[in-house]
């Protein structure tokens, strides 16, 4: 294994001249970072009467840690998700930096301002990773160390030297699950160059943690290969324990529980004196120990731990000298330097301006000199500004990278047999793309959470091999075992295999599809899994799409539709999840040569820029500015449509919708499907029409993008663009207003039930409320009510006039 990154010199200890620069930086980073909390909620928002939160103490254990890193450590290829509550002090990093407004810090937490938690969508400040949820941003770092080594294997990128993904992982943080599927993942993947600095201040939200966890950290993280370097004590108390007595102190703060050790940094000098007399004095060494220390002297030995030393951090961090993933448990103080260090109700705690004064005074910053750079600090200015100008971090100027798409056809070959499901379909289209050699095909990886022979990727996998740091044949095909599936791993592979952990897959997808702004290579990520369990890795999914990664994601089996799967595995509310999801453009293609249109579609969607500026606000629609994939597939072999891919259709399946028999001047009934019932509403209006002229059936490929565009078009109407109107408007302007509409879907009826709402039109959704039932499919639609004969029924309690006359020939 490689020992270092390319670029990377091995860090010496710094001089005298730079630490006392790096410490002044150090004090200029928790001013700006408490001052613009103090801003935003005693200046900003007083008038309004609104505080508005900032956790000063929760950024106030990083700010050692973080100085060390940015001023010192990191190098520009570097990328580092931040704890959520530490963006105060990130942002004032990248402020003395000059990356970051003082306008934005001033309304840090406000409308367009800094962002209460990094984001790499909102903030301007070059935020690598978003964090927010906990758990997830520390686990994209994984992964993205993974997608790195994925894009250096196939020999793209290699002109930049490797980065470090570093994530700085509060202790309590540690308790989301993810992390640990995370960290089990990458033990199996081979994981290199990812750096997690945990930050020990031993403080939960509520309270302080159980005793002893660092011990936990260290046997698990060791478990899986990773190094592990405990930061304990800073230099001053090392010193202490080397004095006569030392021994005892040391022995002492070794068993001083959390929470009384937090409760005497809370207290301070006088207390820490008290305490330690009554316990360990001795009139002799120790009590000389104790007593030859001022109370403030006291207080800043017994709180000199080494998360806030910035010379053992510097040298910690220099010290790695190899790539394998290291994990630093840092001890810290949550609030360290501020009134409210150590107590336990302190997470959300906010200075009082009086206290605020203090820490003014104490900085030597001047009332109306709270922003400026160079304020109070011991060092000439000058001095510091050279050495910020050369902070190897900062050194290059574009560390979000833009490379062009990739061509993508507009139409993708695959040959369509007359009964086929949506998910063969998909695997046909894949083998398809998978044969040529073309740079679309180089560019998709797919993954998959151990579910790839039966989400139809395997095909694909035939063809492009799995990926691996080590090529691995398969045993079975070197032992002439018949086998359908081809199980070779190499570094060329293009389908990442993961272990059944969903989380896991969409952290991956996030860091698949942000590739090409972190390496500079673009890839084209596709995951698969069974479309229930989205649920299972829901708030990674969300967090993917947050931070605009870029992927395609295909879920099948779906609904109640893979009825012999089980009822556990059926999902209902998952086309909610696509029309509600920021980010996702979600797709429920009933037919094959509809699917093989969406997916040219989303492989160019997914690779669409936004320029940094988010959507148009006019219509807040993603068309110009890209986003994901959600493509909701079915294992249910229909009969399929053969037809010519007209541009009109392929615009109305992209678009969401289209006439698959477009109603009369006379029609009184509509079926408006979507996905795998398409023969059900198909039966029931040829059932319908033998007694009603007319009736209409509307194909919806897209619920999220019909709706969407709807939305859009009233809000564009109310600002001003009076004229526009928008597809589904447009389609629906051809039905009698007295018509009704009968929907139909494998999912929850909510999802079309709002297509009455676009004319007038009177509606009867039906759906799947209720699920769990095993059965066959006619057993399970007859059951749930999304059969022919239930859209038969339901269209004749809406419709006009006598019944339908062959409602009653149904059994
Ligand atoms: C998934 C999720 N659940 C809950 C929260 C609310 N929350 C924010 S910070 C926090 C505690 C963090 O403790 P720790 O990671 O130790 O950071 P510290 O505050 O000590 O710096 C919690 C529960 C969240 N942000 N995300
Ligand atoms: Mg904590």
């Amino acid at each position: 294994m490689a020992a270092q990154p390319e670029s990377r010199t091995a860090a010496a200890r710094p001089g005298t001249g730079e630490l006392a620069i790096l410490r002044e930086l150090e004090k200029k980073v928790l001013w700006l970072a408490s001052w613009t909390i103090h801003n935003a909620n005693h200046l900003r928002a007083a008038a309004d009467g609104l505080k508005v939160g900032g956790h000063q103490a929760s950024s106030a254990s990083l700010a050692t840690i973080m100085t060390a890193l940015y001023f010192r450590t990191l190098e520009p290829q570097d990328r580092v998700a931040v704890k959520p509550h530490a963006s105060p002090i990130f942002h004032a990093i990248q402020y003395l930096l000059g990356r970051q407004s003082r306008d934005k810090l001033e309304r840090f937490r406000g409308y367009k301002g800094a962002q209460s938690y990094p984001s790499r969508t909102k903030d301007t400040d070059d935020v690598d990773f978003s964090t927010g949820s906990v758990g997830l941003g520390v686990a994209q770092t994984l992964f993205s160390s993974l997608a790195q080594d994925y894009v250096r294997a196939h020999g793209w990128g290699l002109e930049r030297p490797a980065g470090r993904m570093v994530a700085l992982v509060g202790d309590a943080e540690l308790d989301e699950g993810n992390i640990f599927e995370s960290i089990l993942e990458g033990w199996k993947q081979g994981l290199r160059n990812c750096w997690w600095i945990i930050d020990y201040n031993r403080q939960s939200l509520d309270a302080v943690i159980r005793e002893g966890l660092w011990a936990r950290y260290e046997a698990l993280f060791r478990a899986f290969g990773w190094d592990v370097v405990i930061l304990k004590y800073g230099s001053l108390l090392e010193a202490a324990f080397a004095e006569p007595g030392g021994a005892a102190l040391q022995s002492w703060i070794d068993n001083c529980p959390n929470p009384l050790y937090s409760a005497l940094v809370f207290q301070g000098g006088a207390a820490w004196r008290k305490r330690l007399l009554d316990d360990i004095g001795d009139q002799g060494a120790v009590t000389g120990l104790i007593e030859r220390r001022s109370d403030e002297e006291l207080g800043r030995l017994m709180t000199n731990l080494a998360g806030h030393d910035l010379p053992a951090l510097i040298e910690a961090f220099g010290a790695i000298d190899h790539d394998r993933p290291t994990c630093f448990i840092c001890y810290t103080i949550k609030g360290f330097g501020l009134p409210f260090a150590g107590h336990k109700d302190n997470h959300a705690g906010l200075m009082t301006p009086t206290q605020m004064e203090v820490f003014r005074q104490a900085l030597g910053v001047r009332p109306g000199h709270e922003w400026d750079k160079f304020e109070g600090l011991g060092v000439p200015a000058a001095e510091i500004e050279t050495y910020l100008q050369q902070v190897p971090f900062a050194a290059r100027q574009q560390r979000r990278l833009r490379p062009p798409p990739i061509e993508v056809p507009e139409t993708l070959a695959v040959a369509i047999q007359p009964v086929m499901s949506t998910q063969t379909g998909f695997g046909a289209i894949l083998n398809e793309i998978g044969r040529a050699p073309t740079a679309l095909a180089e560019r998709i990886v797919t993954t998959s959470p151990d579910v790839t022979v039966s989400t139809n990727l395997g095909p694909w996998v035939n063809r492009r091999g799995l990926f691996a740091h080590q090529a691995m044949a398969d045993t079975f095909r070197k032992e002439r075992i018949p086998s359908t599936f081809n199980w070779d791993f190499s570094p060329k592979g293009q389908h990442i295999e993961l272990g059944i952990a969903e989380m896991n897959l969409f952290i991956l997808l996030s860091a698949l599809g942000l590739s090409h702004a972190i390496t500079g290579e673009r890839l084209l990520p596709i995951g698969t899994l069974y479309d229930p369990f989205i649920a299972r890795g829901l708030d990674a999914l969300n967090y993917a799409c947050y931070q605009d990664a870029r992927f395609i994601l295909v879920a099948t089996p779906s609904g109640i539709t893979l009825a012999p799967e089980g009822g556990a595995h059926q999902s209902i509310g998952s086309p909610l999840i696509g029309l509600a999801q920021d980010g996702l453009a979600a797709f429920e293609p009933a037919f094959v040569d509809e699917l093989a249109v969406v997916l040219a579609w989303a492989l160019a969607h997914i690779q669409k820029d936004d320029g940094g500026g988010g959507p148009s606000e006019r219509t807040w629609l993603r068309d110009e500015i890209g986003g994901s994939v959600y493509l909701r597939l079915s294992t249910r072999p229909i009969d399929q449509i053969k037809r010519p891919m007209s541009d009109e259709l392929r615009q109305g399946i992209i678009d969401g919708a289209y006439w698959l028999r477009r109603p009369g001047p006379n029609c009184q009934i509509v079926v408006a499907y979507a996905g795998t019932v398409a023969p059900e509403a198909i039966e029931a209006v040829g059932l319908m029409a033998e007694d009603r002229r007319d009736v209409g059936l509307l194909a919806v490929t897209s619920a999220d993008r019909l709706n969407a565009v709807w939305t859009a078009a009233h809000r564009a109407r109310e600002r001003g663009l009076v004229h526009g109107r928008c597809h589904i408007e447009r389609l629906l302007a051809e039905v009698p207003a007295n018509c009704g509409i009968v929907t139909v879907i494998d999912g929850h009826p909510a999802t079309l039930a709002w297509l009455g709402a676009v004319a007038g039109h009177r509606v009867r959704p039906l759906g799947v409320e209720h699920f769990g039932q095993t059965g066959s499919i006619p057993d399970l639609y007859r059951h749930y009510g999304i059969d022919a004969n239930a859209i038969v029924a339901a269209a004749q309690a809406i419709v006009p006039g006598r019944p339908i006359r062959h409602l009653t020939a149904l059994p």
